[in-house]
């Protein structure tokens, strides 16, 4: 009979603390149209981490306090209708100890794509990098691969899936740019080979120094 009452016990508690769960934090509806978001660390210093929320259908970036929910700052797309926030992606660029962000916009610059760079500490707009199409910006990290004798300096990697190449269409392609200083200078790619093999449709930094390429189905 003992073993019997013990789950009992355990499904009382477990309810006790969903419903404690809901009640704390029904102010994320906020953000309910964000398509990105990426933990910054701590950017005001009051101890709560914050984040970066991108919502490309509204051309907007916010960086969040983690405390109040409340946007902290509002970033709005330099061109309309460009996909400004599609994705993000944070790392010190500049060596300051305060975290740099990148933001892209796939529909930026007439459908060629861009990403621009935003200094943490500031929060200006610093630079911008633009791509050659093929939903440049779907996808987005830092790597430091770049010269192949790594610096200590991230790249920004940036995946373009929809790009065609020859008959193909959604071949795919991942461009790498330097950005030290804030200077953005394209520095190689590589591609896809098959049709709808959408190469770069997710990027991943295993390491400091490396980069994984996901690719998807191509059934
Ligand atoms: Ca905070
Ligand atoms: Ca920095």
């Amino acid at each position: 009979m003992m073993t019997a009452r013990i789950p009992l016990i355990l499904a009382i508690a477990l309810t006790a603390n969903a419903v404690s769960t809901q009640t704390t934090y029904n102010l994320t509806h906020r953000y309910r149209q964000a398509a990105s978001v990426i933990p910054v660390g701590d950017w005001n210093g009051d101890k709560h981490p914050d984040f970066l929320v991108g919502d490309p259908d509204n051309g907007r970036v916010d960086l969040v306090s983690g405390y109040s929910f409340l946007p902290l700052k509002t970033w709005n797309e330099p061109i309309s209708n460009s996909g400004f926030g599609t994705r993000l992606a944070a790392r010190d660029i500049n060596k300051d100890g305060i975290l740099d962000f990148v933001v892209t916009a796939p529909s930026d610059q007439a459908g060629q794509g861009a990403f621009y760079l935003i200094d943490g500490k500031t929060l200006a707009i610093v630079n911008q990098g633009l791509g050659k199409g093929g939903t440049f910006g779907w996808s987005v990290c830092f790597a430091d691969v770049y010269p192949f004798i790594p610096d200590g300096i991230p790249e920004v990697i940036i995946g373009a899936p929809s790009q065609p190449s020859g008959t193909f269409t959604e071949v795919g392609e991942v461009r790498i740019y330097e950005v030290k200083n804030y200077n953005v200078t394209f520095v190689g790619s590589s591609a896809g080979s098959g049709n709808r093999e959408r190469y770069g449709e997710s990027l991943w930094r295993p390491t400091v120094t490396s980069m994984a390429v996901r690719v998807k189905s191509t059934s």
